[in-house]
């Protein structure tokens, strides 16, 4: 088994409960074992426009090799795709592998670890929320989110419900 941090994102009017519903998905795909929600955050778009996302991060641990996750997160996305129609975005959902274990995969379809995920907030501050101690090859966590500093994020204030 390999432990895995995905990230999730949603920019739209629904995009809490798209997320969590993704997150339900992938908890039944990850199948037995840990599986970890961090908090979700509100954050504005960086390097993007629209309206701001809610973002979180899924820690499991997958018996999937890193190419068989990366097509069940794109199914998801796909799946949620499908549900609204009626949008003319091309991505209702982004469901991005941040880590596989300690690999380094460097292949046309698939970056690990996420090229940009040291960059960003959204994706630090949930992944601190759950591996406080992990290292990045460019930092610590704390040290990166420091220099994140000027990117506007929120977190949202847990839902006693779920
Ligand atoms: N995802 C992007 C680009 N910019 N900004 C925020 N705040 N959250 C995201 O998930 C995000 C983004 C591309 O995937
Ligand atoms: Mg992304
Ligand atoms: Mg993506």
């Amino acid at each position: 088994m390999t432990r895995c941090y995905i990230g999730l994102g949603a920019n739209l009017g629904e995009a809490q409960s798209v997320l969590l519903a993704a997150a339900g998905q992938l908890e039944d795909a990850a199948g037995t074992g840990t599986f970890r929600l961090s908090p979700l955050y509100r954050s504005a778009p960086v390097d993007a426009s629209g309206p701001d996302y809610v973002n979180a991060v899924a820690e499991f641990d997958t018996a999937l090799d890193a190419h068989a996750l990366l097509s069940m997160l794109q199914r998801i996305e796909q799946a949620h795709g499908r549900e609204r129609p009626y949008r003319n975005a091309p991505r209702t959902l982004d469901l991005d592998l941040l880590l596989y274990g300690d690999w380094h995969i460097d292949d046309p379809d698939l970056t690990v670890p996420h090229p940009r995920m040291h960059q960003r907030a959204f994706v630090l501050r949930p992944l601190a929320d759950l591996a406080p101690g992990l290292k990045l090859a460019q930092g610590t966590l704390p040290d990166l989110i420091a220099a994140c500093a000027d990117q506007a994020i929120t977190r949202i204030p847990d839902d006693p419900r779920r």
